[in-house]
């Protein structure tokens, strides 16, 4: 393995071991590990700093299986860096460094302005639940509380790495009043809760959610009792594979995560992910407002049009 490609391989490692999780936050770590690459590559041609990116693309995409957020970006800096007509490695470096910038400035700014949004949402003295754990949920909870808003939430502890916990801890941070619950208690709170809010990890071209393992469970629990269900998420968490026919790629983690030391013969499955159809959303909280899951194609084809290309 080259030296460059050290910080590439590290970060997908932390990506596959969720000590980097949630889309968000893959997201950041991906396009930090790139521009990293960029400024310590020893690469001594355009070709060679070319193959060097597409090595750490690969690493990267194969971390973890359900992230567009984390292809979008890497694909759109380096869609940047091809367009670039100098031969200077110097100078394409330069590009990866500007655009990767350039991107997480918009994504920070996409972040505040669905806190902004969804905070609205959000009455006094209301009852939230949520599940796992989501940067941008927990951002727009934070956005709330500054508000003054005195509301107060459920986390689940979302099983199987107990992702809810985190949750739990920002928000008692907060000084928000938590109730943490089993997954399987998801019904039984369901009808002291006012509004659910879940992040996601990809929406596909028909506006299908995908998210932690268990979503689409809650959300089938909040419309049988009424209970409006949204997806707080960036846009750019739209997968453009799916409008070209590819189902979203669910990723089936280690069944050690689920049972360290099972007993012989014991078939384990744990996937990481479901997908949440459209009719079970109420809305998707997302840089553009609240859209109906409906339409996204037409709100991509609007904001990111490159997303398509
Ligand atoms: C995390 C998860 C989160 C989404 C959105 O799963 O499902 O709801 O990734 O998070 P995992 P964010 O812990 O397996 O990564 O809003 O931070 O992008």
């Amino acid at each position: 393995m080259k030296q460059t490609l050290r910080p590439i391989q590290e970060t997908a490692r932390r990506i596959k071991q969720l000590e980097v999780q949630g889309a968000r936050n893959v997201a950041v770590a991906a396009i930090e590990a790139m521009d990293t690459l960029a400024k310590g590559t020893k690469a001594k041609s355009k070709k060679e700093f070319f193959k060097e990116l597409f090595e750490a693309k690969t690493i990267l995409f194969s971390s973890r299986e359900t992230e567009p957020l984390m292809r979008n970006a890497v694909r759109l800096i380096m869609s940047q860096v091809e367009k670039n007509v100098h031969e200077k490695v110097v100078e394409l470096a330069e590009t990866v460094t500007s655009a990767s910038e350039q991107f997480l400035k918009d994504l920070e700014s996409s972040k505040e302005k669905i806190a902004e949004i969804g905070a609205r949402r959000i009455s006094n003295k209301a009852t939230v639940l949520t599940h796992c754990h989501s940067s941008t949920v927990t951002h727009l909870l934070r956005k709330a509380k500054l508000e003054g808003k005195a509301f107060e939430v459920i986390c689940t502890e979302s099983r199987p790495v107990f992702q809810g916990r985190i949750t739990a801890k920002e928000m008692l941070e907060l000084g928000v009043k938590t109730t943490l619950i089993v997954d399987s208690a998801a019904r039984s709170f369901m009808n002291q809760v006012d509004l659910v809010l879940v992040g996601a990890d990809a929406i596909t071209s028909e506006g299908n959610v995908v998210n932690k393992i268990g979503t689409s469970m809650i959300a089938l629990v909040a419309k049988e009792s009424r209970t409006p269900f949204y997806v707080v998420s960036e846009l750019l968490k739209f997968d453009p594979v799916t409008k070209f026919g590819s189902y979203e790629r669910i990723e089936e983690r280690s069944p050690d995560e689920v049972w360290n030391i099972p007993p012989k013969n014991l078939n384990i499955r744990n996937p990481a992910f479901d997908v949440t159809r459209r009719d079970f959303v109420h809305g998707i909280i997302c840089e553009e407002g609240v859209i109906p899951p409906q339409s996204i194609m037409q709100v991509i084809h609007r904001k990111y049009p490159w997303v398509l290309d």
